[in-house]
């Protein structure tokens, strides 16, 4: 049947071919006829030049016999022949005049061989269809690349039984990955786990359960994929939304993360308007890569320690745990370490006061555990965790609790999983370089202290700060600016000179941001020759109390360690010039993804509300000394390289003098991210926080400013009017007009009214930042919200 398909389509071709002639440099391939891979242009092109066949560059000096689309920008290759096997410069693929076809590096060694049925070749070519063929003077194919797929199928080939696709490596590196789409001799179409680098199989993770009845795998024409039974009945499809081939280069592939994609891309691509073409995906399978797989050996979808989630493009993300990292940096799926020493399983020394939780809610490394319990409370499976120095995770779930141990594998994090996992990591880094002698000395005399003093942890802490107090003075009495990686002991951060920062931010040029009390500069600082960008925060009003109120702060600042909070990496103290040098956060503000003139997409702001609720929650209830931040608003929430938000700015009320501004806000009746107790005679308590993040969150949801002068009506003027008018109403469709996805979420009015609890102007009625985690991700039923204003103050 398949040369059936192509004897018809290269009728076609040659009955085509006198009219393009003369525009298209096609030609057949003649026997004799070879190409050189070097940098110039060396292809045999399909009549419509829409194919392409010969060497691409892949790394300096590293070919791949390929074919690939060659009409769009974007180079995506279809069919390789040595994906293992990169050749060199000078390499060349020859149609020899006795019909062999063959692949051979510059010392005329074979790499690769087209397997011919038979003898008798007598030309080949690049057909429109992208399958490259080689046949006898009848036209009869004696071989074709449709045959040997790679990781890829285009529109009218077929997969037979036997025959399989197999991932590649990375986007980037076309060897074969870890990945295998194979439709196996007994009929059933399956997609594996591969036992990389063998070819074996591990686990199947789809399958089309087809065992006797499954023939082949048909991408026909109109854009199906679909597989069919011996007598041509349709069994199973593939991809069951076709795009019109005409219209749309198309193509299905078995992709490095294991999904298998049919992407279309616009023929007519035409750059009006600015528009940037590109392939998008119609359709793929499995639906949830990150759920399916679940194997005993090997780590999983995404390597060990690390956790798959499936982000709002619908691809698998693979993500290491907050204080752990990747391990190959230019491989995702490598796996991740932990950044910290493990923990001292000695039971005089076992550290327990150095290891915390980071907790991530409904995540999962199932399989990984070597203990578990049931029916126990969360803290005392946190406890248990700490207290075992074989334990890396525990995951705790409705009463039960189970320890896990290195390396965790299949990794996931999904609304499906519930529960919570505890990832264990140590607080601060005592095994930095920084003061290797001084802090091995120290942890002594902490372990000594802790022996003495018994197990108070409030002693302990009272001896820990004790410490640090007199390492302050130590570090005053000797400011040593020629020894620059001084530090606060036991804490990961750096003390800088103000000349420093001065040349770090090429005299404070670059401005990223000003605030009434302090301007924010672009740095780049330097640590054993790795350079590194970073935010130079230099404060203008400085608290008047002195500089151990400053040291104080900043050294509670420092012990934070949040995934959800902008880290600080130093501070400059020098009479006059405090400064904090924070990381760099590459994508902005908040404010300015938020309000920009598209809106950004619904789960996208669901993800910055949960982390700014999660650094929240950590500040207030899980620091030493719980830090209320007193300025929560969308300029204080930042959004690095992938889009992670931070808060920042966290801990420096203190350090700045109390905000004037606060007591003559603008407009009257405007609320803005105030909550209403700074006007009045109230506390001010951690409640300010949850007010102010209520405000931010029915932004985000709403996707507009709290307070817009500019709208028609007026009873929309100020928002947190709004959402409880239209909450009351029931018309909270109004909140979000035109957002399709906010309106399909089944949670969307859950939101709305957690927003409203946040907003009550009585702050004993707020829920506490913990309380809101918990009723965000859905542990607990949301009550009615009362009306915010209900509250009436007895002044
Ligand atoms: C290619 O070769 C076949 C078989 O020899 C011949 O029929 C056809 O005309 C050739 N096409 C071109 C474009 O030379
Ligand atoms: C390679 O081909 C492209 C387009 O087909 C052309 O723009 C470019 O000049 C060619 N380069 C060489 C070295 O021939
Ligand atoms: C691609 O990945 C494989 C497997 O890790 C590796 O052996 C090979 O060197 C890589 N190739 C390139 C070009 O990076
Ligand atoms: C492709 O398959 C679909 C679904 O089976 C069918 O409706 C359509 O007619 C087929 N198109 C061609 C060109 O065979
Ligand atoms: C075709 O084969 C399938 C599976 O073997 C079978 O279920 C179906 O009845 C057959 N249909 C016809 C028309 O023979
Ligand atoms: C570009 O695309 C638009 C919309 O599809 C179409 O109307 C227009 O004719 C195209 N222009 C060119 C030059 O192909
Ligand atoms: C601990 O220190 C090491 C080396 O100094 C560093 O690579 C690592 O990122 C630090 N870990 C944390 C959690 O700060
Ligand atoms: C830590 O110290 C070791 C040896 O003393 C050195 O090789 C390593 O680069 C240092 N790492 C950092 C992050 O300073
Ligand atoms: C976000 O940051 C990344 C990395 O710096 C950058 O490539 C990307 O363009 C940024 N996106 C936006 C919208 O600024
Ligand atoms: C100042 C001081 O006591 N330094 C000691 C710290 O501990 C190391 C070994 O752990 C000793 O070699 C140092 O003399």
């Amino acid at each position: 049947m398949a040369f059936q398909v192509s004897n018809i389509m290269l009728f076609i071709l040659m009955f085509l071919l006198p009219l393009s002639a003369t525009a298209q440099p096609y030609r057949n391939v003649t026997l004799g006829s070879a190409l050189i891979a070097n940098n110039a242009n060396s292809t045999w092109l399909s009549p419509s030049g829409e194919f392409a066949f010969g060497f691409q560059q892949i790394i300096p000096g590293g070919y791949l016999l390929a074919i690939w689309f060659n009409k769009i920008p974007e180079t995506t290759i279809v069919w390789s022949a040595n994906r293992d096997n990169l050749v060199q410069e000078g390499s060349r693929v020859q149609l020899f005049a006795d019909g062999r076809f063959e692949l051979s590096d510059p010392r005329g060694q074979r790499i690769w061989a087209a397997t011919l049925s038979r003898v008798g070749v007598t030309y080949g070519a690049m057909l429109d269809t992208g399958n490259f063929v080689l046949a006898n003077r009848n036209s009869v194919v004696l071989w074709q690349s449709f045959d040997e797929p790679t990781d890829t199928l285009l529109p009218t080939q077929t997969l037979n039984r036997g025959v399989k696709l197999v991932s590649s490596f990375s986007k980037t590196n076309y060897s074969k990955g870890r990945f295998i789409f194979i439709l196996q001799n007994d009929g059933n179409l399956v997609s594996y786990t591969r036992n990389f680098p063998m070819d074996n199989v591990i686990f199947a993770y789809w399958s089309t359960q087809t065992v006797g009845t499954g023939f082949q795998v048909i991408f026909n024409q109109s854009g199906y994929i679909f597989l069919v039974a011996q007598n041509g009945s349709l069994l199973n499809y593939v991809s069951p939304n076709a795009a019109s081939s005409s219209q749309f280069y198309q193509r299905a592939i078995l992709e490095y993360d294991g999904v298998l994609r049919h992407y279309v891309y616009p023929k007519s691509a035409n750059s009006s308007g600015g528009i940037a073409m590109a392939w998008s995906s119609m359709d793929f399978i499995p639906s949830n890569i990150c759920m399916s797989i679940r194997q005993s050996s090997g780590g999983g979808a995404c390597g060990f320690n690390s956790f798959c989630s499936i982000g709002i493009d619908q691809m698998p993300n693979c993500d290491c745990p907050v204080g752990y990292s990747v391990v190959d940096p230019n491989d995702r799926m490598s796996g991740c370490k932990p950044n910290f020493a493990a923990q001292n399983c000695d039971k005089e020394a076992r550290e327990t006061d150095h290891f915390s939780f980071n907790d991530m809610p409904n995540t999962d490394w199932p399989d990984s555990d070597y203990t578990y319990f049931q029916q126990v409370r969360e803290d005392w499976c946190r406890q248990v965790c700490l207290d075992d120095c074989f334990c890396a995770v525990a995951i705790f779930r409705d009463g039960n609790c189970w320890k896990k141990k290195y390396p965790l594998s299949n990794g996931r994090v999904d609304s499906g999983v519930g529960g919570k996992a505890l990832i264990k990591i140590r607080n601060t880094n005592v095994t930095a370089n920084f003061s290797v002698s001084k802090k091995s000395n120290r942890s002594t005399l902490i372990i000594i202290g802790s022996v003495l003093l018994g197990s108070s942890t409030f002693l302990n802490l009272l001896l820990l700060s004790s410490l640090l107090l007199y390492a302050f003075y130590f570090n005053k009495l000797k400011p040593n600016r020629h020894q620059p990686y001084q530090v606060l002991p036991g804490l990961n951060i750096r003390r800088f000179g103000f000349k420093e920062l001065q040349e770090a931010t090429n005299g404070f040029k670059e401005e990223l941001g000003r605030g009434s009390c302090s301007t924010v500069y672009k740095g780049i600082v330097k640590n054993d020759n790795i350079e590194k960008v970073v935010a130079v925060k230099k404060l203008h009003k400085m608290a008047t109390e002195g500089e151990q109120e400053f040291k104080a702060e900043v050294s509670s600042i420092s012990r934070t360690n949040h995934k959800n909070l902008v880290q600080l990496l130093g501070y400059c103290d020098e009479g006059q010039n405090q400064l904090l040098v924070y990381e760099f956060m590459s994508n902005g503000s908040l404010s300015n993804f938020l309000f920009q003139s598209s809106r950004p997409n619904w789960y996208k702001r669901l993800q910055i509300a949960f982390a700014t609720a999660r650094g929240l929650c950590y500040l207030h209830e899980e620091c030493n000394n719980q830090i209320i931040h007193c300025d929560i608003k969308p300029q204080n929430i930042l959004l690095d390289e992938s889009f992670t938000a931070k808060i920042s700015d966290f801990g420096i009320a203190k350090l700045l003098k109390p905000d004037q501004s606060r007591t003559t806000t603008g407009i009257r009746g405007t609320k803005g991210y105030v909550a209403p107790e700074w006007f009045r005679n109230l506390p001010v308590t951690s409640k300010v926080d949850v007010y102010s993040f209520g405000i931010l969150f029915l932004e985000l949801i709403c996707c507009r400013r709290n307070y817009e002068p500019d709208v028609e009506v007026e009873t929309e003027m100020i928002l947190a009017d709004f959402a409880y008018d239209c909450y009351k109403e029931g018309t909270m469709h109004l909140l979000v007009a035109n957002d399709e996805e906010a309106l399909n979420d089944k949670q969307f009015d859950k939101f709305v009214m957690i927003a409203i609890w946040c907003i009550q102007e009585d702050p004993a009625l707020r829920p506490t930042m913990k309380r809101v985690m918990q009723l965000m991700e859905g542990s607990v039923e949301v009550p009615i919200p009362p009306d915010p204003a209900s509250f009436i103050t007895s002044i």
